[in-house]
């Protein structure tokens, strides 16, 4: 039986297996960065397998305080805490590339198969983690873990890149009129752990109140705020099964994650993607 990845049509996330990638999106990130496609769910970006053994090693327990999706267990580096020492930010960023290439290790590499994947939709430009102030990489990617009873408060992208102090270096090397959130499941919430795109884009928001790095979730929509009447706008809700990746306009469209419920964890690994400002390279950080 097929899976349906995707419960409604509000956005057009298209399906597709990673192997028929290359030849029917070659400019994948483009066309979502232009909005004909708002994003894909590519399946078999890991086999079951592969999946299976980096969960096994996941056995941290949260939480971490101060994540901007609310009080969750996350791995590795966090960029939008990172302004006043962004020495200490890069130095978590190698270790945790470290611990991520040993926990991949014996399986496909993530950073290896993410830099193979974008690549096959990054219209042959070449796909690398831009460099912190320092000389530094960025970290690639960060694991995020929902226990059950957790979730993903909302959010646009855009407050990050736009409102928030520890991006300001990363916001002048990419080109900042779109850049999307991949993510790939590891472990799939029995119930619940769905991520949910709204009816109501960045474009119809407003943000008075830039301080506090974006996050304090006041922006507006029409006078009211957005917490307060989201729920009143067309929602499509997306569940990829453990081993696809999305890659979505997670800048401009309002989403969240809701309630994990049942046992399993939910697990994810992910970041985000822009161009280049002179879109000549596919930059991916987290
Ligand atoms: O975990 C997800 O499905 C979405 C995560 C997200 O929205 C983000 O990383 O910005
Ligand atoms: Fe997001």
């Amino acid at each position: 039986m097929m899976t349906i990845a995707a419960s409604k049509t509000l956005y057009n996330l298209v399906e597709i297996d990673a192997q028929d990638l290359a030849r029917h999106y070659p400019d994948g990130i483009k066309d979502i960065c232009e909005r004909k496609i708002d994003g894909l769910i590519i399946e078999n970006f890991l086999s079951q397998e592969d999946v299976d053994q980096v969960v096994s090693q996941l056995n941290q327990k949260g939480p971490f305080e101060g994540s901007p999706f609310g009080e969750i267990l996350i791995y590795g580096p966090a960029l939008y805490v990172s302004e006043t020492n962004i020495e200490k930010y890069c130095q978590e960023a190698i270790e945790y590339r470290e611990y991520c290439r040993h926990i991949f290790q014996g399986g496909t590499d993530f950073e290896t198969r993410l830099e193979e994947v974008l690549g096959m939709m990054s219209g042959g430009r070449e796909v690398t983690i831009p460099k912190a102030a320092n000389g530094s990489d960025y970290t690639p990617s960060t694991i995020r873990v929902l226990e059950e009873g957790q979730f993903m408060g909302w959010h646009f992208g855009n407050q990050f890149v736009y409102c928030t102090p520890g991006y300001k270096h990363l916001g002048n090397q990419i080109n900042k009129e779109a850049h999307l959130g991949y993510n790939l499941t590891l472990s799939e919430a029995e119930i619940g752990g769905e991520l949910i795109l709204y009816d109501l884009e960045w474009d119809e928001t407003e943000w008075t109140d830039t301080e506090n790095g974006g996050r304090k979730r006041n922006g507006t929509v029409n006078g009211k705020l957005i917490a307060d009447v989201m729920e009143d706008y067309a929602q499509m809700r997306v569940k990829p099964k453990a081993g696809s990746l999305i890659i979505f306009d997670d800048g401009r469209i309002l989403h969240r994650v809701s309630t994990v419920k049942g046992s399993r964890r939910r697990i994810t690994i992910g970041g985000f993607v822009a161009f280049s400002q002179n879109r000549e390279q596919v930059y991916y950080w987290s």
